[in-house]
């Protein structure tokens, strides 16, 4: 291995475009397309996935669609706590009588009820809006077998009213003018058996014979979709099955319809659209040597995945980090740790302390920056403005207001372009000091490497932004055989510990109280869990089934054939309505249970949603467990 591959270079998706295209030229004139990303961890199966079928790796709606849509489903993903903004679409939503479908093994309670925080009158009479009109507690890891459930019942339908001569159900005009790869789909779907289905959804066929009538009766269908879809083995296929069902009735590309990726960090699309990419094409290289006179490395890099098994084999020297808490963040939390204890050097760039900067290499520095709500003065004492771009692929300009924490702080951008300077010194052919002088001046760099950025300094003076064209939005289908494709999941999985009375599936999720690694409370306000965290969500049958009663502790093991023990101790039982086979807690405490194997092939991403546990009656003597920290 190269010299420069023996460094990775993280970013965490809270910097901005500028910050982030600055790095990924840092990193590329070193020498390497080492860029772990914390979409690895997120939204990697929906950059993966999308592209081959509508050949974008975006979602394809606007904030209006919501306005529009006559039903909207929202899949494994917790609206209230984590994407606040959004249940104003839905509540408006709700209140026009658009049908909302909630696949979840957990009844998130605001997506069943929500009372607006802004609304006076809700909030003085205690009343709430009824969000969701259908509710289906899909089993931990059951989401394919549920969407194959949903589509063989859509195209039940279809065939009911092809014998009876009625009209199709599906949309025929649209799936012969714009789309390939029905056929093989369609036999697959006969042949999946009912019992199969509801076995691995856990839900009945008479549940998703409905869902699929509320999806079919809808002219104009969302889909929304978060962890509970992408953090799977099966996280790439997941997001395609879900565009297979959009795609039997037209549901892309018409206003009130399309495919919804709920995004986390606020500028984790940008930064990827900006150029953070381990596999960078061909044409982006290109043209960015064209743009900037050095030749970048054309090797591809590592992504989260391989950057951990590097650092755990020894390969790595350096890990920078823009922003995030890698460590905290990461699987095998506990391996990783005494891992990254090995490094020569460790660097990160951030605006709070966290775990990952006392677990660090030999050499470690800690550089603090200001965030992008503190006022960032050029030299010429003009505010800088700085971009970032939204889920709904918006760019916007934003400058800070706030006094910074102290005058010695520097924004990311400097920081970033005097690392570059500082390491790759005279040799570099990058203007750093002047792209750093004025950000408007990377924003033009920006541009001549990526056209979809013509004019953007213009362009981000208009309040409100701009949008980044999606062709899948305008229906051009940017495949290799420019047609939207139906991609064929075969059969279903058999769940590898079903014959095993013990094992249960275990999803690691967020409490309302926290942002990813940073706890801000113990409470998780609307699942009524208060001043605790260290629980374990179970039903009352699997409970009976363990002989166990609330408050009870116990220690949970991950099942895996490496020989290697995963073991967090003195989690509390919480009673919960939760699918049979299923149970939950939270993250980051639980990550030292995910083994680093455990991901998506085809994405990188840790399976965090499904892992197979067990759970022995705990000898822990406290509730915080000693395995859990790393
Ligand atoms: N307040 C707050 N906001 C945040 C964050 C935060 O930590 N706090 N994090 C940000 C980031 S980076 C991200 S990526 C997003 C994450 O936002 P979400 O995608 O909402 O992430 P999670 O809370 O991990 O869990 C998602 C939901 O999936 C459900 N779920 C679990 N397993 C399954 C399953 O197998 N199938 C299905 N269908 N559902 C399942 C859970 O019950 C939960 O409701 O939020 C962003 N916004
Ligand atoms: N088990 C399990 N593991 C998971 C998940 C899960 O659901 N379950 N979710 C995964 C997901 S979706 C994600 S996104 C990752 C999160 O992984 P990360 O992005 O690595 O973690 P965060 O907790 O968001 O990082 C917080 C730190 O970022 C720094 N920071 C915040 N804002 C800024 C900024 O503007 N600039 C700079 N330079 N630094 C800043 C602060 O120092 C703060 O302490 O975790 C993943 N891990
Ligand atoms: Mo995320």
């Amino acid at each position: 291995m190269s010299y420069p591959n023996e460094a990775e270079f993280y970013t965490s998706g809270r910097s901005s475009n500028e910050a982030a295209f600055l790095y990924q030229l840092f990193a590329r004139e070193f020498g390497t397309n080492n860029f772990p990303d914390c979409s690895n961890f997120c939204h990697e199966p929906t950059s993966q996935g999308l592209p081959a079928a509508i050949g974008v790796g975006k979602g394809t709606c606007l904030l209006e669609d919501f306005n529009h849509a006559d039903a909207i489903f929202i899949i494994g993903q917790n609206t209230g706590t984590n994407s606040p903004r959004m249940m104003t679409e839905l509540r408006n939503a709700a209140r026009r009588g658009a049908r909302i479908v909630v696949l979840n093994p957990l009844r998130e309670r605001a997506l069943e009820r929500f009372q607006a925080p802004q609304n006076v009158i809700e909030m003085a009479t205690m009343t709430s809006t009824p969000i969701a009109t259908n509710y289906y507690q899909v089993k931990v890891g059951g989401d394919v077998a549920a969407i194959k459930g949903l589509m063989k019942a859509t195209i039940e339908a279809d065939d009911r009213a092809l014998g009876q001569g009625e009209p199709r159900i599906l949309d025929i005009d649209f799936i012969e003018g714009h789309t390939a790869g029905l056929e093989p789909v369609r036999n697959d779907l006969r042949d999946t058996p009912w019992p199969k289905i509801e076995r691995q959804s856990g839900l009945s066929r008479s549940q998703l014979e409905e869902a699929a009538r509320v999806y079919f009766e809808a002219n104009r269908v969302m889909i929304c979709y978060g962890m509970g879809i992408t953090q799977h083995i099966r996280g790439t296929q997941n997001v395609q099955q879900l565009v297979n069902l959009l795609l039997l009735r037209g549901n892309i590309g018409r206003a009130g319809a399309g495919i919804l990726p709920v995004r986390g960090h606020s500028n984790v699309q940008g930064d990827r659209t900006v150029g953070i990419t381990e596999r960078p094409t061909s044409e982006f290289l290109e043209q960015l040597r064209r743009v900037v006179g050095f030749n970048p490395p054309r090797d591809h890099g590592h992504d989260v995945v391989h950057a951990l098994e590097a650092i755990v084999e020894g390969r790595v020297k350096a890990f920078i980090g823009l922003g995030g808490n890698f460590v905290a963040a990461s699987p095998d939390t506990t391996v990783v740790a005494d891992s990254f204890r090995k490094l020569t050097l460790t660097v990160h760039i951030a605006t709070k302390l966290n775990r990952s900067h006392l677990v660090h290499g030999r050499n470690a520095l800690i550089l603090p920056c200001l965030a992008r709500s503190e006022v960032d003065r050029a030299p010429d004492g003009t505010l800088q403005q700085l971009t970032i771009e939204d889920s709904m692929s918006i760019v916007q300009a934003s400058r800070g207001m706030l006094v910074p924490a102290s005058p010695h702080l520097r924004s990311e951008p400097w920081i970033v372009a005097h690392m570059a300077r500082a390491t790759l010194g005279d040799k570099s052919v990058i203007q750093w000091e002047s792209l750093v002088e004025d950000y408007s001046r990377i924003r033009d760099k920006i541009e001549a490497v990526f056209p979809i950025f013509q004019g953007y300094n213009a362009r981000i003076a208009v309040p409100g932004g701009f949008h980044l064209t999606n062709s899948a939005r305008e229906r051009i289908w940017k495949t290799p055989n420019g047609k939207a494709n139906f991609i064929l999941f075969p059969g279903l999985d058999e769940d590898e510990h079903e014959n095993n009375p013990e094992a249960l599936w275990l999803s690691t999720l967020r409490s309302h109280d926290q942002y990813n690694t940073t706890v801000y409370t113990n409470n998780d306000r609307y699942r009524g869990v208060f001043n605790q965290r260290d629980v374990l969500f179970l039903n009352k049958v699997e409970m009976q089934k363990r002989n166990f009663a609330e408050g009870d502790r116990v220690d949970v093991q991950t099942l895996s054939s490496d020989g290697v023990k995963r073991i967090v101790r003195g989690l509390t039982i919480v009673p919960y309505n939760i699918p049979d086979g299923s149970c939950a807690a939270y993250y980051p405490e639980t990550n030292p249970l995910i083994p680093l194997h455990s991901y998506d092939p085809q994405s990188g991403t840790p399976a965090a949603k499904a892992i197979p546990v067990v759970l022995k009656r705990s000898l822990a003597a406290s509730p915080r467990s000693a395995g859990a920290q790393p």
